[in-house]
């Protein structure tokens, strides 16, 4: 059965990135993509979970990553980096080219067992971030939000931001993952509700997720 914990996360490469539909590589595995506002945590959250220092780009300037990141893990499983969205800098029709690409990907991709949408525990839900989730309940994406920077925050603190995007996004807390990409607090939390996406397309509840062999 597949699992991350049972597969060299640590090993990860680098495969290829993608600025056009054409240049996906083959659909031949499972794959989980990271999606969320520009300078999130995207990509430190992919570190993390690879334990990996620096595999993934990360930069102290949003809108770092603008192609469409693709990583492996032991030829299993695909890893995603997405661009952030929200960067006001980026010139609009690119804003708009870029959301094209990344919208034709998320719903055609027949592999994609799961996007992992990724918050700022620190900030209330926002717009786009409310965009995205409802998008893809909509197209019945299965899904998975994770908030992250909880080391920013104090235990209190960090239980009443979660009730706040709990409600936002309608979900209950087994429905999520508290993470930090700082201290890997959340990283076998994050291991394990991604390993049940894995094992079983349609895992969350809230998504009426499809089979990942079906055409969305
Ligand atoms: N304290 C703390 N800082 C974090 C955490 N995650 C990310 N950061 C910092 O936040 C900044 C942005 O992180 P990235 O991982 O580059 O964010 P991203 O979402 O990939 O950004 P873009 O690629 O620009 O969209 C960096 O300075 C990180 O060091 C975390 O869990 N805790
Ligand atoms: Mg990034």
């Amino acid at each position: 059965m597949l699992s991350l914990t049972s597969l060299d996360l640590s090993g990860a490469r680098f495969v290829k990135s993608v600025v056009a539909l054409s240049q996906l590589p083959p659909d031949d595995r499972p794959e989980i993509a990271f999606a969320g506002r520009s300078n999130v945590g995207k990509s430190s959250l992919m570190n993390r979970l690879l334990n990996r220092r620096s595999l993934v780009k990360v930069s102290a300037r949003p809108g770092k990553t603008q192609s469409l990141n693709f990583f492996a893990v032991e030829e299993a499983v695909y890893l995603v980096d997405l661009p952030g969205y929200g960067y006001a800098k980026v010139p609009h029709p690119l804003q708009q080219a870029w959301q094209s690409v990344i919208t034709g990907y998320l719903e055609s991709r027949a592999t994609l067992r799961c996007v992992v949408t990724i918050l700022d525990l620190r900030h209330p839900l926002k717009g786009q971030d409310r965009e995205l989730v409802g998008w893809l309940r909509a197209k019945g994406v299965s899904y998975l939000p994770v908030y992250t920077k909880m080391d920013k925050l104090s235990r209190n603190q960090q239980q009443k931001q979660a009730a706040l995007l709990d409600a936002g996004l309608n979900i209950g807390p087994a429905e999520r993952v508290l993470f930090s990409a700082k201290t890997g607090e959340g990283r076998e939390a994050l291991i394990t509700a991604l390993d049940r996406f894995l094992v079983c397309p349609g895992a969350n509840p809230s998504s009426g997720a499809s089979s990942p062999d079906s055409p969305r």
